[in-house]
């Protein structure tokens, strides 16, 4: 690593020869293959745009020049080039680098996005800036995937940008050809026919001017377009051919994704360290391939994210019956709209944190319309390590406003299969199931059930309820054991289907001194603030208190660690019950059997509380 060492600032690129650089180059690929196997991370579009990077930071001045990676995952080339080579010791861990742009961390980082498409529109903004205040002394360059390329915003920033012909910009379009999974559509068809030699092509048409197809991995090519493009003046899309994956034989080979997010892994086999336990997504893959086995209407969206949304045993069985958008929520969400218009039953399947864009589609495309679409929410909660803007905790905040929508969060894998047969017979408006990353864990069966709640616990005298959102019911149990062990008497549900609020709860927190609420979503308008209105309109006086996820961005860490951060642990919540009980005045309650009907084995349930 003798180069690399020697580069703390960009500024040094450019006292490198051109065979230096190309060292450099090897030198950035075994880095990167070192420590990303060891954390886990973006590895193989890093390993794409090693040249790439280098010749953007020789050519322009970051931070006076403006670079602007799109989604953000490909910037580990730039953070290492950028002075932050140390970092990636601690690469996506609690204190350490993010895995995505930071304002925090560089002044090289302008935004920090993850999200995809918005780089085209930030540029537009920033070169709209130069105009109107009259600069032109700084660049504005956006680095976009032909994935990211797919999603509606960056057209809508190129239809704008197209309009300013006087306005410089640059448009890096780095082709590596994928998303996770190949790019689909006429856009990756079109980009064929560019990559081909056969134009002229869409960018041209529209009056933006077009340099390439040009080979990412030779620095020199790559530098001489970059500079031909600032020459030109006005807005011209550079189209860079780029390899993802490049220069390490198991992200080469990986036909899946290419290495785009590998687990921490040994880097000489390319085998993830850990075996990884069945995860809810992979239960709600094979549930999805044995309801599509009995009914031929049904049918899954994705938007660029087969694999990692589970889908992949569906379109193994079924290849037709998976329809990838590209990356494209929006469309993904209207469109549903229209199969469901047209007889068919769409699953959509989408991570929490995605499903933020596509609100409006869902409130007026399919929940105006009363379409029973099934959406399918992976990574909801707190994802960890991605880092803020992963995290899935605003979709029912976000979601439980748009009415007929009905909203389940299965605790473990039994009950997500249970809830997805249920979601997906429900035909008078749309339904959506909601779990995290990770393990779908042991399975926790109902003790008994209660006007449809399941009911986990039920010990001593009618004290405190505590009602289990989803996946925090084993932290609802291990608050209920602690408190059970200073002798205060403890229910516990989980409601399942959580949206709309089951008036059961109002019955039981009725009849309890005490009722928390607990889930991983923000508390701004989660689930327990749903419930607190429910009891409120009910005229029920007990009080209630609500945790969740703070009304915060969450920096980067382990799921555990982030939790813990939120107050979201078993020892504090046992913590507060035991304290807010001390407070009340109220007398302990008597012995009560609250007319719960026990869970009689192989019992399912069928939906009793609409
Ligand atoms: C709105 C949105 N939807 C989905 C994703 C998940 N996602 C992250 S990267 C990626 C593929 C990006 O492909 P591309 O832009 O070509 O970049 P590459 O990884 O190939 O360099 C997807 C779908 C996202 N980041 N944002």
């Amino acid at each position: 690593m003798a180069l690399l060492e020697t580069v703390r600032d960009p500024a040094r690129l450019r006292e490198l020869t051109a065979g230096e650089l190309r060292d450099l180059a090897a030198e950035i690929r075994a880095f990167l293959i070192e420590r990303v196997s060891a954390s886990g991370g973006h590895l193989g579009p890093n390993l794409g745009v090693v040249e790439l990077t280098i010749a953007l930071h020789t050519v322009f001045e970051s931070p006076r020049d403006r670079l602007l990676w799109d989604t953000g995952h490909q910037s580990y080339v730039h953070k290492i080039l950028t002075g932050r080579q140390a970092g990636f010791d601690r690469l996506r861990k609690s204190g350490g680098i993010s895995g995505y742009p930071s304002r925090e961390e560089s002044e090289h980082d302008l935004v920090e996005n993850s999200h995809a498409s918005t780089a085209l529109s930030y540029a537009d903004g920033l070169a709209r800036a130069d105009a109107h205040l009259g600069r032109r002394d700084r660049a504005t360059v956006a680095i976009i995937g032909d994935g990211a390329m797919t999603g509606g915003m960056a057209w809508e920033a190129l239809n704008n940008i197209a309009g300013g012909p006087d306005r410089p910009l640059v448009i890096v379009l780095n082709d590596n050809q994928r998303s996770y999974a190949p790019t689909v559509g006429g856009l990756a068809e079109h980009l064929a026919d560019l990559r081909a030699g056969r134009g002229p092509g869409v960018f041209e048409q529209l009056g933006l001017g077009y340099l390439g197809p040009v080979d990412g991995h030779d620095i020199a090519a790559v530098q001489d377009a970059l500079r031909r493009a600032t020459v030109l003046g006005g807005p011209v899309v550079v189209h860079v051919i780029t390899a993802k994956g490049k220069g390490y034989r198991h992200t080469e080979t990986n036909d899946l994704d290419l290495g785009h997010a590998v687990k921490p892994m040994d880097p000489h086999t390319g085998q993830a360290l850990k075996a990884s336990s069945r995860s809810f997504t992979s239960v709600f893959g094979d549930k999805l391939v044995e309801l599509a086995e009995r009914r031929a209407d049904l049918v899954a969206i994705t938007a660029a994210m087969t694999e990692p949304t589970g889908l992949l045993p569906l379109q193994r069985r079924f290849p037709d019956r998976v329809i990838d958008v590209g990356i494209a929520e929006q469309h993904a969400v209207t469109m549903a709209a229209g199969l469901s218009m047209g007889g068919v039953h769409p699953v959509v399947a989408i991570y929490s944190t995605f499903v933020n864009r596509a609100l409006d589609q869902l409130l007026m495309d399919v929940a105006l319309h009363r379409r029973p679409v099934t959406f399918v929410l992976d990574r909801s909660g707190v994802t960890g390590d991605d880092g803020p803007s992963h995290n899935g905790m605003w979709d029912l905040s976000v979601l439980q406003v748009v009415p007929g929508l009905r909203i389940a969060a299965p605790r473990d894998g039994t009950r997500l299969a249970e809830l997805l047969d249920e979601a997906v017979v429900w035909d008078e408006g749309p339904t959506l199931l909601r779990f995290p990353k990770g393990p779908a864990g042991e399975d926790l069966p109902a003790t008994a059930t209660f006007n449809g709640l399941d009911v986990l616990r039920r010990s001593g005298s009618l004290d405190v309820l505590i009602i289990a959102v989803g996946v925090l019911a084993p932290l609802a149990l291990t608050v209920a054991e602690s408190v059970a062990a200073q002798g205060i008497g403890v229910t516990v549900v989980d409601p399942r289907w959580v949206t709309p609020v089951n008036p059961a709860l109002a019955d039981l927190a009725r009849r309890h001194r005490l009722a928390i609420t607990v889930e991983d979503n923000s508390r701004a308008g989660g689930a327990g603030s749903a419930i607190a209105q429910t009891l409120r309109d009910a005229d029920v006086h007990t009080p209630l208190r609500e945790f969740g996820i703070p009304r915060r961005f969450l920096s980067h860490g382990s799921r555990a660690e982030v939790l813990a951060a939120c107050g979201l642990t078993a020892e504090d919540v046992t913590r507060a019950v035991a304290e807010l009980l001390t407070g009340l005045d109220t007398a302990p309650a008597g012995i009560d059997d609250l007319g719960i009907w026990p869970v009689h084995p192989g019992q399912v349930h069928s939906g009793e509380q609409r």
